[in-house]
């Protein structure tokens, strides 16, 4: 499958995997936006949040869940972070693979634009 992430999943594009499970994996995003900027992934090709089904509920819910210990693991939950999933092209989504943004380490735009 032509899909980067796919790719990084299926270990064919060397990449520092920071957590790993039987669903999601995450690692450092490689055009960072804030001393931290991960990206938090499901295994699963789900192309855009907008196709995820409702059975893909619990696995949505578990990027959270993973978001969070991360967010820890770095040092910024104390402090603040955002979480962010762009969705197709208007919502700035230019990998075609669901992913949430995990950002944090200085102080972010109040805006979302
Ligand atoms: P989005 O715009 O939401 O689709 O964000 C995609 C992000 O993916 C973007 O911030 C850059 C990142 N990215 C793209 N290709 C790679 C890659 O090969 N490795 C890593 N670590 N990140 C990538």
């Amino acid at each position: 499958m032509d899909c980067i992430f796919c790719k990084i999943i299926a270990g064919e594009i060397p990449t520092e995997i920071l957590y790993q499970d039987k669903e999601i994996i995450a690692f450092r995003d490689i055009k960072p936006l804030a001393p931290v900027h991960l990206l938090i992934v499901p295994r699963k090709h789900i192309p855009s949040l907008d196709q995820m089904e409702e059975s893909d509920a619990a696995l949505v819910g578990r990027m959270v869940v993973i978001a969070n210990k991360l967010a820890k693991d770095e040092g910024v939950d104390q402090k603040g972070y955002r979480l962010a999933i762009n969705c197709g092209a208007e919502g700035g989504q230019l990998v075609p693979h669901l992913h949430m943004h995990l950002l944090g380490g200085r102080k972010l735009s109040d805006r979302l634009s």
